[in-house]
């Protein structure tokens, strides 16, 4: 079958026909006035990027390449005798647009699985962390050392053309996807103490391979789970903290296992990534308060608590959506139908009972909703993964399928150095005295 270099090979020069037609017509209209409190408020709305690879609607939620997540885990390519999507058909869908064969699925497996070792010294460099030192440190260390072996940056030492930067650029991007369980796992066993990391198995996928670096391979759920879990969490537009990180990292010509481990320090963050972990230790933290099946208004007293406390509800809210995280909704169904008697799940669910009034009577909060954090945690927990400092890792082994798939397409369109314009507060009054 047509492997993903040689499909992305023949779509490039129609997608540079594309935007070149697209910006002749276009290049010259504005989208309309950039307020002030956009420069202070985190550029929210700022139309500011493309990527063709996935786009948020507020009210409904991320669409792959025009595909919901409903329509992904129908379309995508599944394991045999598995319902969830394999990411390895993902990361084709958001590369190319198309939906793969399951020998084109079978294919990326293979490779990835021909390209998981990690070299010696980033073992070694892994090994030498201090189990304090938090997962997402180590993940983000290991994943920079990686440029020890960029093709992209070796290329352009070599003197390579311009057109030619998206090949090197998709090599790095499959290393680094290829080379993520093997550094996930080993930072698993090595702050959880879990014994000897097991070799790739080149015969199994992606999901299943992870699965068994992190000890959990023989249970088939936990492995559907990763596939669901894999595929929801890879890619939400471009202007989210770690896609947008990776993406203005890249275009310095920043090789993507630099741009990677850029991005994963943004997803390491409270109000992005890490929410998943902040979660389940407020979870932890409620039930250590009020007990295991407290009432709806012992839940609300603590909620009310939280929040007077200035703290934020983690799993809530969004930048952008306005309604139930689709990403929330597709991992509860996953529960309700593997683990619908399961504690956490039930106290997730009252959660979600009574959170979105609390924050809309608080008054703050724009989207009173959970995001797709609000879940996560638990449904790991369920199965044994209860290391909540290790959640925000598997957020970024899934985050660089979106990431790197952006950077490919960059690097092909010749998107130039990103640097938007600054300015003081002085500025500001100067400018606007008047008007
Ligand atoms: N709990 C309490 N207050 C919240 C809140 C929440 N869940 N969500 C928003 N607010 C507050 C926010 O802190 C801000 O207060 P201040 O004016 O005092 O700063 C106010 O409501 C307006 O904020 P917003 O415009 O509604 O949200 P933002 O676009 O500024 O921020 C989030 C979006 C996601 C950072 C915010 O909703 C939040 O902090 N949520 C909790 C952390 C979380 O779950 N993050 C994970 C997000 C997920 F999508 C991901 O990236 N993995």
């Amino acid at each position: 079958p047509v492997t993903l270099k040689e499909r992305l090979a023949e779509l490039i020069p129609a997608e540079l026909e594309n935007v070149k037609q697209a910006r002749a017509l276009h290049g010259k209209k504005s989208f309309g006035p950039v307020i002030v409190d956009q420069l202070y408020g985190g550029m929210r709305g700022l139309p500011a990027l493309i990527w063709d690879g996935s786009v948020l609607d507020a009210e409904e939620g991320i669409r792959f390449r025009g595909k919901t997540i409903p329509e992904c885990q129908e379309l995508l390519p599944k394991a045999p005798g598995g319902s969830e999507p394999l990411p390895e058909g993902l990361f084709w869908l958001l590369v190319t647009g198309e939906i793969p064969t399951q020998e084109q699925v079978a294919e990326l497996s293979k490779d990835w699985a021909a390209r998981s070792a990690i070299p010696e010294f980033v073992e070694e460099i892994l090994d030498r962390c201090p189990p304090t030192l938090h997962p997402m440190s180590q993940f983000s260390l290991a994943v920079t050392a990686l440029n020890h072996n960029s093709a992209f940056a070796k290329a352009y030492q070599d003197g390579i053309s311009k057109k030619e930067y998206w090949g090197p650029t998709f090599e790095d991007s499959m290393d680094l996807i290829a080379k993520l369980p093997n550094i996930a796992g080993r930072i698993y066993r090595n702050v959880f103490g879990q014994g000897k990391l097991p070799a790739i198995d080149a015969s199994k996928d992606y999901s299943a391979n992870l699965a068994t670096l992190l000890g959990f391979g023989d249970n088939d759920a936990f492995v559907e789970l990763l596939r669901l879990y894999l595929t929801i969490h890879s890619d939400h537009e471009g202007g989210n903290v770690s896609a947008h990180t990776g993406k203005l990292v890249g275009s310095a010509l920043s090789d993507p296992f630099l741009a990677y481990a850029a991005a994963l320090n943004g997803l390491a963050g409270p109000l992005h990534g890490l929410a998943n972990q902040e979660v389940l230790i407020w979870l932890r933290k409620m039930q250590g308060k009020i007990g295991e099946d407290a009432s709806d208004e012992a839940v609300k007293e603590y909620i009310w608590s939280t929040l007077k406390g200035g703290q934020v509800v983690p799993g809530y809210g969004h930048a952008v959506l306005r309604k139930t995280d689709p990403r929330y909704t597709a991992q509860r169904e996953f529960a309700l139908k593997h683990l619908p008697d399961d504690k956490m799940f039930k106290l997730v669910g009252q959660i979600y009972n009574l959170v979105p009034d609390i924050l809309l009577e608080a008054g703050k909060a724009k989207n009173p909703w959970p995001n797709v954090d609000a879940h996560s945690g638990v449904l790991l927990t369920h199965y044994g993964l209860t290391q909540m400092q290790f959640y925000t890792v598997l957020f970024g082994v899934s985050r660089a399928f979106g990431v790197a798939a952006q950077l490919i397409w960059d690097r092909a369109l010749g998107a130039p150095l990103e640097r938007p314009k600054s300015y003081s507060t002085a500025a500001i009054k100067k400018i606007f005295q008047d008007k």
